[in-house]
């Protein structure tokens, strides 16, 4: 990838193929030659262009929803490894945060009038807001963090149904919807957490995000306290919650493409350093005691085993579930006890599809966006012809395909929602290779994989003469050319 090719005396478009920090790959060269064009325009195209690239090169944004108390923070804390975000048993998230890596760690809060302010702030602690929630539309937090360098991460109030009348519960409660549906319109994929099945409620919200499922990862939170909780003496509390995740992923996966369990509270624990030597010991003290001494421990207000103190400061690190079963690997030093709380959080699933899976389609859904700024750009300037050329050079660039078929199950699920032509573009985006686009098992022959192209180019075939909607006669004609492509090449 060359240097941008805007004429002397233009300012490029910004960043570059290191900026973002990700490897160069092709749908970014392709924008970036288009921004570098438009860009060599001159006049005020140089600040569209350096506007556009400035969305291109910065990391996709992750925003985190869920019902209030789903513990959104406390796994925002987990991620970044680092104590950031407000976590408590009763107060509430009150403002959006974003959260981006970059240095100097510093905050800046944006006000509902769009001003931007910075403000001070302990680099290891959570910010101390002065000013009145209800007139700050976000906080922008930059952190040195590798763990936020590909991704930034959205924390949001907590939804909760109005079950109150309460003026302020209201004004509360709205503003939660209001304020985290603004901030996912500026974000690229969703983590929705839920602590058990969703409500009704929480899932129609998700819909109303307008984004896909390929883009939107659900996570069965609070793990550790699934179900009838460490006591039972029927199931373990993760495996219950690693199987109903499964079947909850079945049951939305119009919504979500996947349901990981995850503890947020061991893996905050764990992965933001809390965890002493001294607290091993204490946790291994309790190794020898039976199951009805435990409730001894875990419920009187003075525990005979443990002083009451020590026995709270280990539930706030590990809650009742590593109180009861980290107690024998607890022995083996905090180095141990930390190595198996994250091992059993799950979150080291969850940050693998993070960084892959929802990361692939964060970069296509904001490749979205940023068609749609040159789009409407064609639309609005009065250098519309020379734009035109350009993106319509962008869009017939190849490596563009995956970005215009993301853009067809967008416009489907939205004008369309219950096309039969969904689960070809799903297929078609989360596949990779021609088999797994086809919904077949890796292992499946060449000769299985032509006939089950054939099978399908005759069925959408046959659908062009029925389509429903525009956005459906947009797609046939996209997945024709693409299943007669397969079948030739
Ligand atoms: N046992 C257990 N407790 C958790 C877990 N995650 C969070 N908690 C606790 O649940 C409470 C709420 O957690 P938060 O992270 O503040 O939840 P939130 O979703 O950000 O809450 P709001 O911002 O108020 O909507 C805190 O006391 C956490 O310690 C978990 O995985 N297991
Ligand atoms: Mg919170």
């Amino acid at each position: 990838m060359g240097a941008p090719m805007g004429p002397p005396g233009h300012a490029p478009a910004p960043g570059g193929p290191q900026a973002g920090g990700m490897p160069q790959d092709p749908v970014r060269a392709a924008f970036h030659r288009g921004l570098s064009q438009v860009a060599g325009l001159g006049g005020d195209l140089v600040g569209h262009a350096n506007r556009i690239g400035g969305i291109l090169w910065s990391p996709p944004r992750v925003v985190v929803v869920g019902r209030i108390k789903a513990g959104k923070s406390t796994l925002v804390n987990a991620l970044i490894g680092a104590p950031v975000a407000e976590t408590a048993a009763l107060e509430a998230t009150n403002v959006v945060t974003i959260y981006e890596n970059g240095a100097p760690a510093r905050a800046e809060v944006v006000t509902l009038d769009g001003n931007r302010a910075p403000i001070g702030v302990d680099p290891t602690r959570p910010v101390q807001l002065s000013q009145n929630p209800e007139e700050i539309a976000y906080v922008h937090r930059y952190l040195p963090s590798r763990a936020i360098q590909h991704l930034t991460l959205i924390d949001t109030p907590g939804l909760a149904t109005l079950s109150n009348n309460a003026k302020a519960t209201r004004r509360f409660l709205i503003d939660g919807f209001a304020q985290t549906r603004s901030a996912s319109a500026d974000a690229d994929a969703v983590v929705f957490l839920f602590d058990s099945t969703p409500r009704a409620d929480e899932v129609a919200f998700l819909r109303e995000l307008e984004f896909t499922p390929l883009n939107t990862l659900g996570v069965l939170s609070r793990a550790d306290s699934f179900g009838e909780g460490v006591l039972s003496r029927w199931r373990d509390p993760l495996e219950h919650a690693a199987e109903h995740a499964g079947a909850l992923a079945k049951q939305l996966s119009d919504s979500v493409f996947a349901v990981l369990p995850v503890a947020g509270l061991l893996a905050e624990t764990s992965h933001t350093g809390q965890v002493t030597e001294s607290d091993a010991r204490a946790l291994h003290s309790l190794a020898g005691y039976e199951p009805l001494d435990l409730f001894d421990i875990l419920e009187s207000d003075r525990p005979t085993a443990i002083p009451g103190d020590v026995r709270d400061r280990l539930l706030d690190l590990v809650g009742e579930y590593g109180l009861v079963c980290g107690r024998s690997i607890a022995g083996q030093g905090a180095y141990a006890l930390n190595s198996w709380l994250s091992e059993r959080s799950g979150i080291q699933a969850l940050q693998h599809t993070l960084y892959t899976v929802l990361h692939r389609f964060a970069a296509m859904h904001r490749c979205e966006r940023i068609m749609v700024e040159l789009d409407s750009l064609v639309y609005n300037h009065p250098a519309r012809d020379y734009l035109r050329g350009i993106v319509h050079a962008i869009r017939a660039d190849p490596a563009m395909e995956p970005v215009l078929l993301y853009r067809s199950l967008r416009s489907l699920l939205s004008a369309d929602p219950h096309s039969p032509l969904i689960a070809d573009l799903r297929l078609l985006l989360a596949g990779t290779s021609d088999a797994e686009r086809m919904g077949l098992p890796t292992s499946a022959s060449p000769a299985d994989v032509v006939a089950a192209v054939n099978a399908r180019l005759g069925w959408v075939q046959q659908r062009a003469l029925a389509t429903t909607s525009a956005a459906e006669d947009a797609a046939v004609a996209q997945l024709i050319g693409i299943y007669g492509r397969m079948r030739r090449g």
